[in-house]
This record gives structure tokens, C-alpha cells and sequence, in this order.
């Protein structure tokens, strides 16, 4: 990602030469926002400390094999859990899990989910950085109904209204050709207008898949590779989660109560499904598959204390698998749905240390994410090779097209992509299949923008270069406030209607979405 040619400045010159103010019509005084896009909600039930409770490894689904495909059943609902210690709280989950139960893949050997649905509302499942057929992709208006007649007609409903929906009765199969490079994926609902309390009630997994780039590489493996999966909660006086939804049933009136429509932040740091948790490690090298699977917050997260000589956080891969080469950092920036794969050496600790992974965008309970604690020494044949993986790199010059898409405030209480909000029958760009685009985007706000189908490389930010976590392949890119990038991406592959949308979970849900149809 070195050398690109200064030349490029001209396909990031955005709206002739306008600055950003400009475009999207605000005062600039209203675009110094905070670093967290949101309203902290509090908790009313008394918070344990941190680093009381071990981290959990969601459980590795089994499939049932042919030769060619690997076959699952999930069921999602209700059911109990204990996420603060001692306090029962009642969660949505993919087999009553939360997170649900990881899947892994290997790249190329078709994927086949089963998924019933066994709550009381509609359910859709998108495999996040999937490249997916459309049928499979989870359409926000593909509803798996829950059984019995009882569903009303809702204004949502009547808001999701689309003639081209492809609804089913209580299970859908999911089909997934996987045809894609190793990669952190995650599963979570996709319905239209009610993503964001669905999501925060535990409908969330992870989805890995594994290739032999990936496998050939002395990389940390089998224990030492865990997934962590960070997300901001909060909790009523008699346990249950404590969101702002207008209608609690997620039936009939989606959206937040007022103060909330810039994302809902909660005062629980939740990992894996545990407040703060502790994990011992040995003073090897870890692989951690970092998941921000928060509504709104976004995280800054580093070690404390650095180990000797500072970028205790290797990265080793983004949102679209592994990167070129390693990259160091002190600290990494992780806004929602993003992933970073990082490798952490304990063995630059001694034995007997306690590395907490502190959030700097964060303070008082959130300040703190999870805690390690160094065992004791132990062998490691593991590396982190300087050459990582082949990349190809897309170049501007082949692209046919580019396109601007300004995200902003549409007021009313909703959120707009190029002036509109979301419709399912409105077709924002037709790009040809197979064909290379860049699409630039402007922001009035937070908004960490995600393409569904497609992995993008970032070509650049407000006229420079790509910022320090913008390497690799990517889904999701995080716009501050007042920020342009360029992103070029190929179709590929597959025709048909897939959104993109902001993946701050309220700004989705208040209709920062729009289609775009491979033709
Ligand atoms: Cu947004």
C-alpha cells in the first residue's frame, strides 16, 4: 500500500473544490462532535468490578458434511443468561447463545445454514463480509416470520413493504459459496428498522473462514487464535438489557426515544458475552480475530502497560482477511462491524503481569475492555512473517466510474443517504457486474459506512493518503465527523439488490440505507 501516485489527488478532489462544510450544508461549529457518536445510557442495577470473570470462547458449531458442503442448523431464541455474575438476563440468541456459536468455513466449500426462527418478531440474517448471493445475503425485508398468525400489520411493515421481498415461514436456508479469502466474518440480524435492539439483545455471531494462504503461515493457532467479540450493554434495576426503544415488543413503531438517535451507548464493556473478563494467557503469541459488534461506540484500545519498545498490537489482518504485511501499532481505532486481527507477543511480559486492554475513547466503566494475565512461560513455534499475503492492488485507472454519496442528518429523526432514506424499491447505483468503481464518500458525522457483497481498498482520506488503519481489504470504512474517502471496489460475481448502509446500529435503523443492484 506504498508508492500510490500523487496523481491520485485529483479522483479525491470532491464536488469541485468545495470543502466539506460546503457540501453537506451545515454550519461548521456543528461538526466538531465528540470522539463517541452517541448518549450514554447508565445502568440501574449496581455493576461489578472488572476483571472478575474468565473471558468465554463462544462454542464451534459442528456441521453435518457431503463431500461438497457443510450443513447447519441454528435456532434463534429466547432464552437466559448470565452476564453480569449472578444476575439472570434474558437475551435473544442463535441457539440461545449470545454471542452465538461460531461457525468455520473453508474458503471455497459451500456453507449451508438453516436458521429457525423461535422469536416473536421477524428475523433476517446478513453474514457480514460475506460475498453472498442476493437470495442469501439477507435482504432487510427477507423475512424469516415468526410462526403462528399473530404478527400484525405494522407501520413497519407497511414501511417494508416491497414488491421483490422473498418472505418464508419460520426457517430459511441460507447458502453460502464462500468463494473468498480467509476472513473474520459475523452473522447478526439484518431486519428493516428494528437491527439496532435486535443486535443488542444477542443476535451476533462469529463466522470464520480459513484458506491455505492463511493455514501455510506460522501464525498463532488452534488455542492461542480467539475471537473477541466487544460490545457496549446496559442494564435495567431487574436485569434485563436497558435500551431506549420506543415500542419494547420490536413490533409495530421502530426508533429510539429522542436523545438517543445518534447511537445508543451503554456503560458495560461486554466481551464474549462477559462484563470486563479475564484471560490467563502463557507468554506466547496470541492471534486475536477483534470484532466491534457495538451499536455506536467506537473504541480506541491499546495495552497497559506497552510491553518493552511499545506496539504491543500487530496487525495482521482487516474486515477482508490478511493484510500485505504486518502492521505495529500502539493503539488501534475499531469503529462498529469492523475487524482487526491483531497477534499480541506475551512474551515480551514476564510472567506474573497483568495487561489490561484500555479503551482511550472511553472513561469510567468503559475505559476498561478486558484484562490478560500472564501465566507462566511457555514454547512457542510461532511468527509473524514479514510477508503476510498476496493483496492485489486496485488501481483508480480502472475504474469506469465513480460515484458520491453524502451521509448526513436528514432531520425528522432520520438519517439520509444522498438526500433519501432508505425505500427498498429505490436503486441508488447500478454497477456493472464485474466492473471496477470508485465511490467517494462524505460524512456530516460518525458514520462507519459498510457495503454489503464486496471487500474495497481505501484509496485515500480528505485529499491524503489512507489513515493508519485503513490497510488491507475492507467492508467497513469509519468516517468521522466532516471526513471524505475514496473507496474502489470490483463487483463481482454475483447480479441483484444489496444495500449499503451506515453500521452505526440506530442510524441504520432511522433509514441511513440504501440499495445498490449489480446489473
Ligand atoms: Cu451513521
Amino acid at each position: 500500500m506504498t508508492g500510490r501516485p500523487r496523481s491520485r489527488r485529483g479522483f479525491l478532489g470532491l464536488l469541485g473544490g468545495m470543502g466539506v462544510a460546503a457540501a453537506i450544508g451545515v454550519e461548521l461549529p456543528r461538526l466538531v462532535a465528540p470522539s463517541q457518536p452517541g448518549q450514554l445510557l447508565r445502568s440501574q442495577i449496581l455493576l461489578p468490578r472488572p476483571f472478575q470473570v474468565p473471558l468465554p470462547i463462544p462454542p464451534v458449531l459442528v456441521p453435518r458434511t457431503d463431500a461438497t458442503t457443510d450443513y447447519y442448523d441454528v435456532t434463534q431464541r429466547v432464552a437466559t443468561q448470565e452476564i453480569l455474575p449472578g444476575v439472570p438476563t434474558e437475551i435473544w440468541g442463535y441457539e440461545g447463545r449470545f454471542p452465538g456459536p461460531t461457525i468455520v468455513s473453508r474458503s471455497g466449500r459451500r456453507t449451508v445454514v438453516r436458521h429457525r426462527n423461535r422469536l416473536p418478531v421477524p428475523t433476517v440474517v446478513h453474514l457480514h463480509g460475506g460475498h453472498t448471493p442476493a437470495t442469501s445475503d439477507g435482504y432487510p425485508t427477507d423475512l424469516i416470520l415468526p410462526a403462528g398468525t399473530g404478527y400484525p400489520t405494522s407501520r413497519a411493515d407497511a414501511m417494508a413493504a416491497d414488491p421483490r421481498a422473498i418472505r418464508t415461514h419460520e426457517t430459511r436456508v441460507y447458502d453460502y459459496p464462500l468463494h473468498q479469502r480467509a476472513a473474520t466474518l459475523w452473522y447478526h440480524d439484518h431486519r428493516m428498522d428494528f437491527n439496532a435492539p435486535s443486535i443488542w439483545r444477542g443476535l451476533a455471531g462469529f463466522h470464520l473462514v480459513h484458506d491455505q494462504e492463511e493455514q501455510a503461515l506460522p501464525l498463532p493457532d488452534g488455542p492461542r487464535d480467539i475471537p473477541l467479540m466487544i460490545t457496549d450493554r446496559s442494564f435495567a434495576a431487574d436485569g434485563s438489557l436497558h435500551y431506549p426503544s420506543i415500542d419494547p415488543t420490536l413490533r409495530h413503531t421502530p426508533g429510539v426515544y429522542d436523545g438517543y438517535r445518534q447511537g445508543v451507548l451503554g456503560d458495560v464493556v461486554v466481551v464474549n458475552g462477559a462484563p470486563w473478563p479475564t484471560l490467563e494467557v502463557d507468554a506466547v503469541r496470541y492471534r486475536f480475530r477483534i470484532l466491534n459488534a457495538s451499536n455506536a461506540r467506537r473504541y480506541r484500545l491499546t495495552l497497559n502497560p506497552q510491553p518493552p519498545g511499545g506496539s504491543g498490537l500487530v496487525q495482521i489482518g482487516s474486515d477482508g482477511g490478511l493484510l500485505q504485511r504486518p502492521v505495529p501499532h500502539d493503539a488501534i481505532d475499531i469503529a462498529p462491524a469492523e475487524r482487526f486481527d491483531v497477534v499480541i507477543d506475551f512474551g515480551r511480559y514476564r510472567p506474573g503481569d497483568r495487561v489490561t486492554l484500555l479503551n482511550l475513547l472511553g472513561s469510567g466503566t468503559t475505559r476498561h475492555v478486558m484484562q490478560f494475565h500472564v501465566a507462566r512461560s511457555a514454547p512457542d513455534d510461532s511468527h509473524v512473517p514479514g510477508q503476510l499475503a498476496r493483496i492485489e492492488k486496485l488501481h483508480p485507472a480502472q475504474a469506469g466510474t465513480t460515484r458520491d454519496f453524502l451521509f448526513r442528518d436528514g432531520g425528522d429523526g432520520g438519517w439520509e443517504i444522498n438526500g433519501e432514506p432508505f425505500s427498498p424499491t429505490r436503486i441508488s447505483a447500478a454497477p456493472r457486474i464485474d466492473e471496477v468503481e470508485i465511490w467517494r464518500f462524505t460524512t456530516d458525522f460518525h458514520h462507519p459506512i459498510h457495503l454489503h457483497l464486496v471487500q474495497f481498498q481505501i484509496l485515500g482520506r480528505n485529499d491524503a493518503e489512507p489513515g493508519p488503519y485503513d490497510s488491507g481489504w475492507k467492508d467497513t470504512i469509519d468516517l468521522r465527523p466532516a471526513e471524505q474517502a475514496a473507496v474502489i471496489v470490483r463487483f463481482a460475481d454475483y447480479k441483484g439488490r444489496f444495500v449499503f448502509h451506515c453500521h452505526n446500529l440506530e442510524h441504520e435503523d432511522m433509514a441511513m440505507m440504501a440499495n445498490f443492484e449489480i446489473v
